[in-house]
């Protein structure tokens, strides 16, 4: 098995504001890449949450995006709007990445009765998508701590219903290289609907620079969790999900991915193209959720598509 080694460099911030009463959870964070599940909403609360927002993915009228890919509903869906400012994710986050940190993303992780598996991937700057980096750190060299995903599954995310899985450690070795081309998922006629793997349709396998890396089975760990819970990631920790065996049980999950302040946001476009579907920045902006923004790299939006503006 050959396996790059990233180095030392994975490693929380200089300035990372550790409470004491989850420096455990951070420690285990530096040494397998990820941490949870945490609980952020009771799994009644979370059920709420979940039947709202299907009530309003109805009306995508002032989604940012016409297209059906659900990226940042956050803009037009108010309990996305706050859920991104959780004061409780924002804890874990400033202990992570410094307390200064902008939300960039949202992504909807719907699995259906029947989905396949999402094969084993691991993502730096999200080129794996189109080919550009979407992320660029100007501040530090990359290390695995740049951009963090936390997410929360709003029904049971059970190993029948395709809860995630992690392999541990796997953030402080280069496994799978996004650069490299794809054979599906990149081109503009892709239909996302119809994709033929469990993670629009990219075939993870693509990217992987040892074809015959597998990970060690004491390594992967299935993280079941009850609706309301999140898992806090790195994505380059290697992840993937188990598929959904059942018959009418929908896992529903959403991914807030974040990043410190000093990285760019889809440095010098002002659109781009993932899953067959285009994204037009130009209302674009990345949320600061915590701290102060001292830079210019990205525009930063305060409200909402409705004119409320983000907090919890
Ligand atoms: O929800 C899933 O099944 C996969 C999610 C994932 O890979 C991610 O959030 O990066």
């Amino acid at each position: 098995m050959t396996k790059a080694s990233i180095g030392p460099t994975s490693r929380i911030a200089d300035n990372a504001v550790v409470p004491n009463d989850i420096k455990d959870e951070i420690e285990q964070f530096t040494r397998d890449g990820f941490l949870g599940p945490i609980k952020l909403y009771e799994p009644e609360e979370a059920e709420e949450l979940i039947r709202q927002i299907r009530i309003r993915n109805f009306d995508g009228s002032k989604a940012l995006y016409q297209n059906s890919v659900n990226y940042d509903r956050h803009f037009d869906i108010p309990e996305l709007s706050r859920h991104i400012n959780h004061p409780t994710i924002v804890k874990y986050l400033a202990a992570i990445l410094g307390p200064d940190i902008l939300s960039w993303r949202t992504e909807w992780f719907p699995k259906f009765p029947g989905a396949k598996a999402t094969e084993w991937h691991q993502v730096r700057d999200y080129s794996y998508a189109n080919g550009t980096p979407q992320l660029e750190p100007t501040e530090s060299d990359w290390n695995a701590f740049i951009d963090i995903t936390v997410w929360t599954t709003f029904t049971p995310a059970t190993k029948d219903t395709a809860c995630m899985r992690f392999v541990k450690g796997s953030h402080r070795h280069r496994i799978f290289d996004e650069h490299q081309p794809t054979s599906a998922g990149r081109s503009d006629d892709y239909d996302v609907a119809h994709a033929e793997t469990g993670f629009f349709g990219y075939d993870f396998s693509d990217f992987k620079i040892d074809s015959d890396w597998e990970p060690a089975p004491e390594d992967v760990v299935e993280l079941e969790m009850n609706p309301g819970e999140a898992v806090i990631f790195t994505a380059s920790c290697v992840h993937g999900s188990l598929p959904n065996n059942t018959e009418r049980e929908t896992r529903f999950a959403i991914a807030g991915r974040y990043v410190p302040t000093h990285v760019r946001v889809y440095p010098n476009q002002d659109s781009f193209t993932a899953h067959g579907a285009s994204f037009d920045l130009a209302d674009y902006g990345s949320v600061l959720v915590s701290g102060e923004n001292q830079y210019t790299h990205n525009r930063i939006r305060s409200e909402n598509n409705h004119g409320e503006p983000f907090s919890f």
